[in-house]
């Protein structure tokens, strides 16, 4: 394992524009790791930010960063969604690294400066929908999950990816709790993984991600029940089998494997085919694959009622 120096994504250009480089300073410094001119020397070699920009339309309207920084969902913290914030403030996201390996050419740990300077930090503003019917939109800075897959290089056998959130205890209070199956784990399949929606965030409203909301790192996965966007990621796996994951070992009749949001699938105890945006009155309707309807292919001739 190389921590020092990772393998370049491979299509890295040369200039940084203005915007992105604060942003990424801003993350740098709130990491207390580099200096200031360590800063401008590692962000000369970046990349632009992306093209792609927001993916949800202006019509959904970006949710307060107060309600989507208290309103939380973090098991490791506890079960009450509004004492998450307080319970993770002190939760310690410096030193971070990420093991990715498994069924790849080059395993390798990354720390999260390593991820922030080499892979191209891009804003996406997401739909997210929990499967418990409510929703947010949120502003994300990360990166494709496919630039590190790329990084790595997943060998043929490979067709799933497993996710690990951080096992610490005695920081996260829920953790006692002997009845859940610590650590949270998560999976996709390979193709869902490297899907240009399929995110690794680093950041929330411009800001370093807050702990509450799953920094240093977090998947995003946002066709997906928000269950799937593991938090606090230390490990990444591809395998050849499909990954054991939290809430599915918990309760399988609940809980599948793929959790695409449908309105046509309902949970077993509420109906799935309306849900409440946090901050708004009234309820929505419930869209498939929460709106992101480029996914569909992933998922061709499959009954999504069995593979729910
Ligand atoms: N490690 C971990 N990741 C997790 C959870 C969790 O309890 N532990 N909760 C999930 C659920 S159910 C949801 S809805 C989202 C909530 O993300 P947010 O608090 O940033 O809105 O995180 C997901 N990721
Ligand atoms: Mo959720």
């Amino acid at each position: 394992m190389n921590t020092e120096s990772p393998t370049p994504p491979p299509n890295q250009e040369p200039i940084t524009p203005k915007q992105l480089y604060l942003t990424r300073r801003k993350f740098l410094e709130a990491a207390g790791i580099f200096s200031a001119s360590a800063i401008l020397a590692a962000c000369m070699g970046s990349t632009p930010a992306s093209p792609s920009g927001p993916v949800t339309p202006e019509t959904d309207t970006e949710t307060p960063k107060n309600l989507a920084t208290s309103y939380n969902n973090y098991y490791e913290f506890g079960t009450s969604k509004s004492s998450v914030a307080e319970r993770a403030a002190n939760f310690q996201m410096q030193p971070w690294q990420v093991e990715v390996g498994g069924l790849v050419k080059h395993p390798q740990t990354f720390s999260i400066e390593d991820l922030l300077v080499n892979f191209k930090q891009e804003q996406r503003v997401y739909r997210m929908r929990c499967v418990e019917a409510w929703s947010m939109v949120l502003p994300w800075t990360g990166f494709p999950l496919a630039k590190l897959l790329e990084a790595v290089v997943p060998l043929p056998e490979a067709k799933f990816v497993a996710f690990q959130s951080v096992y610490r205890p005695e920081e996260m209070p829920g953790q006692v709790r002997l009845d859940f199956p610590w650590p949270y784990l998560e999976g996709l399949r390979l193709d869902e993984a490297q899907h240009p929606l399929t995110l690794l965030a680093t950041g929330l409203y411009e800001e370093p991600l807050t702990p509450q909301n799953g920094g240093p790192i977090r998947l995003v996965v946002p066709w997906k029940y928000g269950f799937k966007s593991a938090k606090a990621l230390v490990k990444i796996t591809l395998q050849a089998d499909q990954p054991v994951t939290f809430w599915n070992a918990i309760a399988p009749q609940e809980y599948g494997f793929y959790a695409n949001v449908n309105p046509a699938v309902d949970h077993p105890r509420w109906s799935q085919s309306e849900e409440r945006r946090i901050g708004e009155i009234g309820s929505r309707a419930t869209l498939l694959f929460n709106g992101y309807n480029e996914v569909a292919p992933l998922y061709e001739g499959m009954n999504l009622t069995v593979n729910f």
